[in-house]
C-alpha cells in the first residue's frame, strides 16, 4: 500500500461519491504543488472508468466551502455557454463535479478533510514543459477562451479564495519579512537570489497602480494558468479543457497571460538545476500572443495589450519570490520533493525574469505586430 493509501482510506472516500460500479483502486496522480490528487478506478459493466479524487489543501485554501461554491458556479456557467453554442463533447470541455451520496459536490471525511470528485478527462494530457509552439498556442487560446466564457458570469462577485493572490507588492513585502525573520536559517545560503529579488522592486507596483487608476479592468480570471493546468487533446492537440479552478476569482487578464508565458516560454522544467538551459523562447512567446489574442483579443482593451509583454517578467518574478519566500520559511506552502527544491524553483524563475527583460524590445514588437 502506498503512503497516500495508508494516510487516507481512498476506497471509502471514493465510495462517498455517486459513482456507478465497483471501486478497484486509487493512485496519486499529476504533478500539482498544492492539492492531493488521485486517479480512482472503478469497474462498471465490464469497463474501467477513472475519476479524479482530490483532497483540497485547507492550509492553502482556508475556506474550502467558498472555493467549492466558486467551482460550482464557474463550471455550471461554462457548461451552459457551451450548450448554447451547441459545442460537442461538453463533458471533456469543462470539469464536471460528481456529487456525494447526500447530493453535495464535496465530502468531508472523519479527519475534517474536504474531498471532491471530477469526471476524468480521457484522451487528453497535461504537460509540465512546453514541447512546441502549437502546444503554446493551444494553451493560450484555451485560457483566453475560458476568460471569455466567464466574462458574463452573473453577480455576485466570486469569492477570493486566496486574498491578494496576485498582489505583487504584498508578495514582495512578505519576502522582505521572511528575509528579516529568517525562521529556517537559510538566508545566508540564498544571498544572490535575495539580492536579485530586492533590486527588482520597481516592477511590483506597476499593474496595481494601473488598476487603481482605472486603466486595467477587473475580470474573472483563472490566476493559475501554468501549462499543466490545461488539458491538450491527445489526437488533435487542441486545448480542450482548463482545469484547476481553485483560484478562479476576480483578477487582471494580465495575471493569466503572464503566468502562461512563465511556464510555456521556459525550455525546461520549473525546477531545472542547470541554469544555462533556462532562456525564454521567442517562438513560444509568439505562439502565446497569437493564441491568446485569437480567443481574447476582442475583449482586451488597448491598455491591457500594452502590458502583455511586461506581464511575463512580472508574474514570473512574483512566483519566483513566492518560491524564495517559502524556502526561507521552511517549505510550508508548496510541496517539495527534494532538499532546496523551492530555492531551485526560485532560481529558474529569476533566470527567466532576466531573460524576459533582456528580450523586452523584441517581445513588444511581437505584440505590436499581432
Ligand atoms: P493542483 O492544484 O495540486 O495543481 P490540479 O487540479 O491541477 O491540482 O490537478 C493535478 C493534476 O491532475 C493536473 O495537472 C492534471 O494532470 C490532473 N487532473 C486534474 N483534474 C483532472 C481531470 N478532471 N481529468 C484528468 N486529469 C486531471
Ligand atoms: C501552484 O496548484 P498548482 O501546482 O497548479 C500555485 C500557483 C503557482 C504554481 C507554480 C494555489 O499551482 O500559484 O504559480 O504552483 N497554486 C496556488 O508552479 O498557490
Ligand atoms: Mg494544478
Amino acid at each position: 500500500m502506498s503512503e497516500a493509501q495508508i494516510k487516507h482510506d481512498l476506497g471509502s472516500i471514493a465510495r462517498q461519491f455517486q459513482i456507478a460500479g465497483r471501486f478497484l483502486y486509487a493512485a496519486p496522480y499529476g504533478s500539482g504543488h498544492i492539492n492531493d490528487t488521485f486517479a480512482a478506478v472503478f469497474e462498471h459493466e465490464g469497463s474501467l472508468v477513472r475519476y479524479i479524487l482530490q483532497r483540497i489543501n485547507h492550509n492553502v485554501f482556508k475556506n474550502p466551502m467558498a472555493l467549492m461554491q466558486n467551482v460550482e458556479r464557474v463550471t455550471a456557467h461554462v457548461r451552459s455557454k457551451l450548450h448554447a453554442r451547441n459545442a460537442d463533447d461538453i463533458d471533456r470541455r469543462t470539469l464536471t463535479l460528481v456529487p456525494d451520496q447526500s447530493g453535495r459536490n464535496w465530502h468531508i471525511d472523519a479527519k475534517g478533510n474536504h474531498w471532491r470528485c471530477y469526471y476524468f478527462i480521457e484522451k487528453a494530457a497535461t504537460y509540465d514543459q512546453c514541447e512546441n509552439p502549437t502546444q503554446a498556442y493551444q494553451a493560450a487560446r484555451a485560457f483566453g477562451e475560458f476568460q471569455n466564457l466567464l466574462a458574463d458570469l452573473p453577480a455576485p462577485r466570486l469569492h477570493e479564495t486566496i486574498p491578494s493572490f496576485h498582489n505583487t507588492r504584498a508578495r514582495f513585502d512578505a519576502l522582505r519579512t521572511a528575509i528579516a525573520k529568517d525562521s529556517a536559517n537559510r538566508a545566508a545560503t540564498v544571498k544572490p537570489e535575495i539580492q536579485f529579488a530586492l533590486v527588482q522592486e520597481t516592477m511590483v507596483d506597476v499593474l496595481l497602480q494601473e488598476h487603481k487608476a482605472g486603466n486595467l479592468p477587473e475580470r474573472v480570471t483563472h490566476n493559475d494558468t501554468k501549462l499543466n493546468n490545461v488539458m491538450l487533446d491527445d489526437e488533435t492537440g487542441e486545448g480542450v479543457c482548463v482545469i484547476d479552478l481553485d483560484t478562479v476569482m476576480p483578477g487582471l487578464a494580465l495575471y493569466d497571460f503572464g503566468d502562461f508565458c512563465r511556464s510555456a516560454c521556459r525550455p525546461t522544467l520549473e525546477d531545472e538545476r542547470d541554469l544555462s538551459k533556462v532562456e525564454m523562447r521567442m517562438d513560444m512567446f509568439e505562439a502565446l500572443v497569437a493564441g491568446y489574442l485569437k480567443s481574447a483579443g476582442e475583449v482586451l482593451t488597448s491598455r491591457e495589450k500594452d502590458f502583455l509583454s511586461f506581464s511575463a517578467p512580472l508574474i514570473t518574478f512574483e512566483i519566483g519570490i513566492r518560491f524564495l519566500c517559502d524556502h526561507l520559511e521552511g517549505d510550508r506552502y508548496f510541496k517539495i520533493h527534494r532538499e532546496n527544491h523551492n530555492a531551485d524553483r526560485a532560481r529558474v524563475q529569476f533566470k527567466m525574469v532576466e531573460s524576459f527583460l533582456k528580450n523586452t524590445k523584441q517581445m513588444e514588437a511581437v505584440v505590436g505586430r499581432s
